[in-house]
């Protein structure tokens, strides 16, 4: 009760805000994005995981206020960056299942697309494997919705959960990010193995490869000589302020 409390007033006090962490193109080293990643700073308190607090919010029924305030937030930014440069900058959003099953999700994406007016491709929804294997069908439905709007949907954290490879093929996916468990052990040569496994299956499906937890030079290598089409990890960039993420695309320009 006294975290909702919190939560609740740190909603209406925009103590809830974004971080931004660059994708790399794994061949050209260019920056193709950002991945936008929740940050509490509670007065008092300092950060809160990002796993705690929407956890919070997903069991006290905030999900949907919170989510909504991201995404707007996360659009926002896309808008500005895309009128800076004249292109589109990709953003991708973290969604829970939760957030993802609710009924007015559809409508909030379609409002707030429509408010910012950004093109809908600059806009990528990761959603979690969990969400896709406990309700295969509703997940399904509403994923067409969404990509039906124009937007990109990327499988998160692959390679971890229970999904079967088949869900791949079933869901309206553009990209699939494989879990940083599976890179961390890159360049061991059975990593490797498994790492252009999962590029070849996602080659044949059309599907884009993005390598999480990138750390070291090394797995970043491996991670491109696999077949990765993508690269996000501390080696390149932590999650970065607005600010910092606004001078990283610049200095790319
Ligand atoms: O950001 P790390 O920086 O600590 O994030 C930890 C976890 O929290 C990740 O699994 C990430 O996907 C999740 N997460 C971060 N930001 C968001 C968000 O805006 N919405 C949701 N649903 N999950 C998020
Ligand atoms: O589940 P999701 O992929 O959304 O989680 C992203 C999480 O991974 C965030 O907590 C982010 O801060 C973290 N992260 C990003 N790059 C790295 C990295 O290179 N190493 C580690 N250990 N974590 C990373
Ligand atoms: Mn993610
Ligand atoms: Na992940």
């Amino acid at each position: 009760l006294d975290n909702e409390q919190a939560l609740r007033k740190g909603i209406r006090n925009h103590e809830i805000y974004l971080d931004y962490q660059p994708k790399i193109d794994a061949v050209s080293g260019r920056l193709l994005g950002f991945e936008a990643l929740a940050r509490w700073m509670r007065p008092g308190v300092g950060m809160v995981s990002p796993v705690e607090f929407i956890a919070i919010a997903e069991r006290t029924g905030l999900i949907p206020e919170l989510g909504a305030m991201l995404l707007e937030q996360a659009c926002r930014q896309i808008a500005a960056w895309c009128a800076e440069l004249g292109d589109c900058m990709p953003v991708a959003v973290n969604v829970s299942p939760m957030q993802l099953l609710n009924r007015g999700f559809l409508q909030l994406v379609e409002r707030v697309l429509s408010e910012t007016g950004i093109p809908p491709r600059c806009l990528t929804l990761e959603i979690t494997e969990s969400a896709a294997v406990d309700n295969l069908d509703d997940t399904q439905l509403q994923l067409q919705q969404l990509s039906a709007l124009g937007i990109d949907v990327a499988m998160d954290d692959f390679g971890t959960g229970f999904s079967s490879l088949s869900m791949l093929r079933q869901l309206p996916l553009s990209t699939v990010k494989i879990d940083r468990g599976l890179i961390d052990p890159l360049p061991a040569p059975d990593a490797v193995a498994v790492v252009m496994a999962i590029c070849q299956l996602a080659a044949a499906l059309d599907l884009q490869v993005v390598a999480e937890g990138i750390e070291t030079l090394e797995q970043a290598v491996a991670a491109r000589d696999a077949g990765c089409h993508a690269l996000q990890g501390f080696f390149y960039a932590r999650p970065l302020t607005v600010a910092d993420a606004g001078e990283w695309m610049r200095r790319q320009q």
